[in-house]
């Protein structure tokens, strides 16, 4: 046989792999794929000699992909307490810009998290417009869609409180909860698909005088918020998709809303009702809740804009380095206004700082991946990092 043929043979033999998979034909052992058709007939002629241990996936790996079972990072979480759902992202294994959804971080304010089915959910357009409306999610599916890269980031994080009650859990013998995720883990960074809100607003029409827009989710707590109008006709959004898939359970199937650069606590998961106002409406989780203490004591209300921030995730304190030696260092820098357009980073507790290299391209109210090379003496030192964002705005320290 000429080389040729041999071709051509391997040709059909793949052709009929291919054609197989389409059917569905893959053979399998109770829920086991055959690892021997399946590889072999994708490589082509001399297969029989792979030179792994042959481990057949489960059908749940074929169908709907599940990582390798070496890889066994996960979200520590909190669930059956009186404060509600937590679950928080293994941020000290985050790579690139892109939180998993499996990893996004989760704060649902009661132990029940809706399950939802779109084909019943409706989310009503209400208060002052000129035509009130309910949207189907079949009805928001058919408006212009965009997809924009934004992290979320709850407006406790990095506080000691949510770490402290994960310590209680360590006391009871959980050694597992790290600075890093315990502390900082209510972050997380997707891409998001949905609809602008300023979309459905110009549908019902907006009246003169409506400045705050009431939104209210469909879940147990009623969790609320009043956004500004100004924020729901800028870049506002109603999110059905995250990553490249539906949006998850956890992130408020099948509709949430998401206000790039605001404070976690905004983006109403579930979200069910939107009724346009001549003001806010003094909801429990904007006065008695993710309020801000001010100098003289009194609290902040209707804060939104988070950031700048940034956070080395490697190394941090969930790692051990191996010894003296060269390591690269990474982390994520983001800010609720703008581009981040700078990280510097300092190895020997603030001496002297240099700048990081960004992971481009760089996308406004997204997390900015920076990295920088550390040769590390074996000695103790500080390492941290700052951000700058693109209108100059320094971290505070
Ligand atoms: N319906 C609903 N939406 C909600 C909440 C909630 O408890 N219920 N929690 C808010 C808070 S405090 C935060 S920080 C973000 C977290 O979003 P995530 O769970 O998708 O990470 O959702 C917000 N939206
Ligand atoms: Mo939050």
């Amino acid at each position: 046989m000429n080389s040729k043929m041999s071709d051509r043979r391997g040709f059909l033999k793949r052709s009929a792999a291919l054609a197989g998979l389409a059917a569905g034909a893959i053979p399998f052992a109770g829920r086991k794929a055959l690892a021997s058709v399946t590889p072999g007939l994708i490589i082509g002629e001399g297969d029989s000699k792979i030179g792994y241990a042959v481990d057949e996936p489960d059908m749940d790996d074929l169908i709907y992909g599940g990582r390798s079972k070496y890889e066994k990072t996960i979200r520590i979480h909190r669930i059956n307490s009186p404060e509600g759902l937590r679950t928080l992202t293994p941020l000290q294994d985050s790579i690139g810009f892109i939180t998993p959804s499996p990893f996004h971080f989760q704060v649902q304010g009661d132990k029940h998290m809706p399950n939802i089915n779109p084909a019943e959910h409706t989310v009503i357009v209400h208060g002052m417009v000129d035509r009130p409306t309910v949207f189907t999610m079949d009805d928001i599916k058919r408006l212009p869609s965009v997809s924009e890269v934004h992290w979320i980031e709850c407006t406790g994080n990095s506080g000691l409180m949510h770490y402290r009650m994960l310590l209680g859990n360590k006391k009871a013998g959980r050694t597992d909860v790290s600075v890093i995720q315990g502390m900082h883990g209510r972050l997380s960074c997707s891409e998001w698909t949905g609809v602008r809100l300023s979309t459905l607003l110009n549908l019902v029409g907006v009246q003169k005088g409506a400045s705050w827009a009431i939104c209210e989710a469909g879940d147990n707590i009623h969790h609320a918020k009043s956004i500004p109008l100004a924020k729901a006709t800028d870049d506002a959004m109603l999110a059905y998709g995250q990553n490249g898939e539906a949006i998850r359970r956890e992130q408020g199937y099948p509709l949430r809303l998401h206000t790039p650069g605001f404070q976690g606590v905004c983006n109403v998961k579930f979200i069910r009702s939107i009724k346009l106002t001549d003001g806010p409406y003094y909801m429990q989780r904007e006065i008695s809740a993710y309020t801000n203490t001010k100098p003289n004591g009194m609290s902040s209300w209707f804060e939104s804009q988070q950031g700048p921030k940034s956070l080395i995730t490697f190394p941090s304190d969930a790692h051990k380095l191996s010894g003296p030696g060269t390591y690269e260092i990474s982390g994520i820098a983001w800010c609720g206004r703008g581009k981040i357009a700078r990280v510097e980073v300092t190895l020997d507790a603030g001496k002297t700082w240099h700048d990081a290299r960004l992971q481009q391209p760089v996308f406004s109210k997204a997390w900015a991946r920076f990295r920088t090379a550390f040769n590390w003496d074996g000695t103790d030192t500080v390492i941290a990092s700052r951000c700058t964002n693109e209108y100059g705005e320094i971290q505070s320290t």
